[in-house]
């Protein structure tokens, strides 16, 4: 692409703020419904982005249009978690109207401050963590890059909880999303499908007929997903759970109405609330209906679009993939089986062949107790047919292999779909393993590990379906939308052309000598820092050193994820700062963020330590400022596009082994932080792109976990040999942190030392802090730090997701893009 380009299409619609003001006014009056002169900043808001969807959707016709007029190969995403964020400003950056927007806002009548009218706009948060967001991340991309499809998922009333911290503990609070209504999603009431449940099976010959079943019905939400620098978008289209009868007339007519609208609740129930769980299923019957909800709308949508353009299904495979992002969605192989077999009356063999070809899965964590698995009892009661599938694939299957490699009862065992030992389980990933063509990890070392371990016996049996794709992130958002500061500098000295082509940031390299070049990119970092320590203030009363440096760990909490392990490096540095107060000390902010599951009581009691030792340190006069800690409350999307432009140093401190990628690992080095990480997930390859002398690593390596545990690894011979150790941990035990309650983590003191510390802080928290040390004295000469930011940035081309997408796009999906450049007169 052109650049120049964007620059041209940029300066027409520049001058267009005439043509906007007038749109918003129109929009402000005949849509929103209000006057100027009584209107509140949520109706200029809505009035603004009505003004630039239009432009919007002018774009997606064109795209629809010209993608069937091209019978393309489109893309289904199946995704039970989007993680959006905030649509307006990503709009308005697709388009490049961020100047124009703002200056016509300005001209208007609007009693409030633009940035502040942003602010106003509640984040989708419609997922947990980075399976969410990348799957958000992807979206973006596709469009991007003009691959056809579309995303399908659950139209969730309510999303991620809300997180306060009340006496430092963390309380959830539901999260209204919707109540003062979205702007940018379009209801289809014209497109429903019915999803069945329960009921029971009749055989009728060599048919199945599926019977008595209580139904819903899905009904389709579209939101627009603009590509950047094309004229190409995608639709994103989320389900929500309507009633097949409004009420029970007969209830109703005698007189009780309470119980006539009772049914019509419950089933509504399905798209009601996300299931707040990242990496544990919750094994409930509510989640099993609602993958199966999604699930079955989109199969029923996709495959209705596809018999529009075409008579018979073999060329199914040519028009559809279907990828399913983890295990949430894999009912949809079931679901399409059924709709072959049952529905339109193809053979068996037949279908599964058609199935094999449209399928491909990701999985995302290799934790055991994050295996989906359902209970064969709870799923003959919520769906008898798909059941039955799963029996004769299972069937199939399993002959297949003892026609291949004999009957060898214990392979039997272990590739079953069901898991007899116990309770009967269906194991999802498995399913998703036999039907699809292809099974990818998300980082180099995840994928290997993978086939080493979860899916060990089926990489036997076949290799060739198992791929890595490492994961990426759109450099819209983490860059360009979130980091405005730097996304001008690299403007300055690359032109505007990264935003399409990371790669380009590798030209950052010939820059680093450049007089005055270190010193810019220090002064952006600053006044980030600046932007987030007014948070703070704002938000905690704690006032932030912006000369400090920012140490940031934000993610869901998760023991694996070791909090834990840094808040013993902040209680160690706590008490050397005390036992020496003369010395030089680097000043440090440390910043944490994230959720936990609202049932993960280690999670939260986390939290409450973080705050307790927050409390401690920021008022101990000692301390002198000379460090400070903060947890920021209800870590969401748009927090981390303020959190993570601030950042000098990103804790990326997983137990090795453990984090299949990450992605806010990338997040951080794109916008210039120094990484402190163990040899885990994506670290792997983001070491690798900028250098081993540019990145802290730090701690015992995955075969070194492996090898510790084997020998039966003893937690407390660490804590008795390294005094500093115990004396941090003491002071954990001993309530230093908690005087009005000294025994409040004791359960914590315990899992590190008596309970046999399974993610190994103990193991690694010598070489943390001995890195620390190294991270300090590296702060302490500027200008290296910055040197060294740099080439981190320069190093992140390859983490674009356009790279991840056009990865997917080329050897999983076969699908070809659909280009449609920006025209001149666009706008
Ligand atoms: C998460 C992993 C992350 C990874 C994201 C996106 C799940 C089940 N997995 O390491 O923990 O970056 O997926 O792939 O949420």
């Amino acid at each position: 692409m052109d650049i120049t380009q964007f620059e041209h299409q940029y300066d027409h619609l520049a001058r267009d703020v005439g043509a906007f003001k007038r749109a918003i006014s129109n929009k402000l009056m005949y849509t929103v419904g209000k006057d100027p002169v009584s209107a509140l900043p949520q109706d200029w808001l809505h009035a603004v982005s009505y003004a630039v969807r239009d432009h919007l959707v002018e774009r997606w016709m064109k795209t629809t249009r010209a993608q069937y007029a091209q019978d393309v190969k489109r893309v289904y995403y199946l995704s039970m978690e989007f993680l959006i964020g905030r649509t307006f400003s990503n709009a308005i950056l697709a388009l490049e109207l961020m100047p124009t927007i703002r200056q016509a806002l300005s001209e208007l009548d609007v009693n409030v401050d633009t940035d502040k009218l942003f602010d106003l706009e509640p984040d989708a948060a419609l997922g947990n963590g980075g399976l969410g967001r990348l799957a958000a991340c992807f979206l973006d991309s596709m469009a991007t890059l003009g691959v056809p499809g579309f995303g399908y998922g659950i139209r969730y009333d309510y999303g991620m909880f809300r997180q306060m911290i009340v006496d430092g503990r963390q309380v959830e609070a539901p999260d209204y999303w919707l109540t003062k209504g979205n702007p940018w999603e379009f209801p289809r009431p014209e497109v429903q499908f019915r999803v069945r449940f329960g009921g029971q099976l009749e055989q009728h010959g060599e048919t199945v007929r599926w019977v008595g079943t209580d139904d819903v019905l899905a009904m389709a939400y579209d939101t627009i997903i603009p590509g950047y620098g094309t004229e190409a978008t995608n639709t994103l289209r989320l389900w929500s759970a309507k009633a097949t009868e409004e009420m029970n007339l007969r209830a109703f007519n005698q007189g009780n109405y309470f119980g006539a609208v009772e049914g019509k609740n419950h089933s509504e129930n399905v798209s009601r609330v996300l299931y707040p769980d990242d990496s544990t299923p919750s094994g409930r019957e509510l989640r099993l209906r609602q993958e199966y909800f999604f699930v079955s709308a989109s199969l029923q949508d996709l495959v209705r679009r596809y018999l529009r353009t075409h008579t018979g299904f073999d060329a199914l495979p040519d028009k559809v993939s279907v990828h399913m992002n983890d295990t949430h969605p894999v009912l949809a192989i079931p679901e399409l089986m059924r709709l072959l077999v049952d529905e339109h009356r193809v053979p068996w063999l037949k279908a599964w062949q058609l199935c094999q070809k449209v399928f491909s899965y990701t999985n995302h964590t290799l934790m055991h107790e994050a295996l989906e698995t359902w209970p064969v009892e709870m799923f003959a009661r919520v769906l008898p047919r798909h059941l039955r599938i799963i029996f004769d694939i299972n069937a199939h299957f399993l002959g297949d292999v003892s026609a291949q490699h004999g009957h060898q009862p214990e392979l039997m065992r272990k590739l079953s779909l069901i898991d007899e030992s116990g309770e009967r389980r269906v194991r999802m990933a498995y399913l998703a393993v036999v039907a699809s063509h292809s099974i990818n990890g998300v980082s180099a070392l995840h994928s290997e590990l993978m086939k080493e371990s979860i899916f060990a016996d089926f990489a036997q049996l076949w290799p060739e379906r198992f791929n890595n794709k490492t994961n990426g992130v759109t450099p819209r958002r983490w860059l360009a939308q979130a980091n405005p500061g730097l996304a001008t500098l690299l403007d300055q000295r690359l032109g505007r052309g990264w935003r399409r082509q990371l790669d380009q940031l590798e030209g950052l390299k010939h820059a680093l000598d450049l007089p005055g070049f270190l010193g810019a990119v220090r002064k952006v970092k600053r006044q980030n820092k600046e932007r987030l320590a007014r948070l703070v203030l704002q938000q905690l009363g704690v006032d932030l050193n912006p000369d400090a440096l920012f140490d940031v760990q934000v993610k869901r909490i998760h023991e694996y994820k070791r909090q834990l392990l840094n808040v013993l490096h902040v209680i160690t540095r706590y008490q050397r700062i005390l036992a020496n107060p003369d010395a030089q000390w680097v000043p440090r902010v440390v910043v944490f963020a994230g959720k936990a599951a609202s049932a993960y009581h280690q999670a939260k009691l986390i939290i409450k330590l973080i705050n307790d030792v927050a409390t401690t340190v920021n008022n101990d006069p000692r301390v002198g400022g000379r460090l400070k800690v903060v947890f920021i409350p209800n870590y969401s999307v748009s927090l981390a596009e303020v959190i993570i432009p601030a950042a000098d140093l990103s804790e990326q401190i997983s137990t090795a082994g453990t984090e299949a990628s990450g992605t806010g690992n990338m997040k951080f080095a794109l916008n210039g932080a120094l990484t402190i990480g163990t040899l885990d997930g994506a670290n792997v390859e983001m070491r690798e792109q900028v250098g081993a002398e540019n990145f802290f690593i730090f701690g015992n390596t995955t075969p070194q976990v492996a090898e510790l545990r084997a020998q039966g690894y003893q937690p407390r011979m660490y804590y008795e040999s390294n005094p500093e150790l115990r004396a941090t941990l003491d002071a954990i035990r001993n309530g230093v942190f908690s005087p009005s309650e000294p025994a409040r983590f004791q359960a914590i003191f315990d899992t590190l030392v008596n309970w046999g510390d399974h993610y190994l802080l103990l193991a690694d928290y010598a070489d943390y802090i001995a890195t620390q040390d190294r991270v300090d004295t590296l702060y302490r000469n500027a200008d290296e730090w910055s040197r060294k930011a740099v080439l981190n940035i320069a190093g992140m081309g390859t983490f674009s997701s356009d790279r991840t997408i056009a990865e997917y796009a080329h050897d999983i999906w076969h699908s070809k893009p659909v280009l449609l450049p920006v025209s001149h007169a666009a706008g």
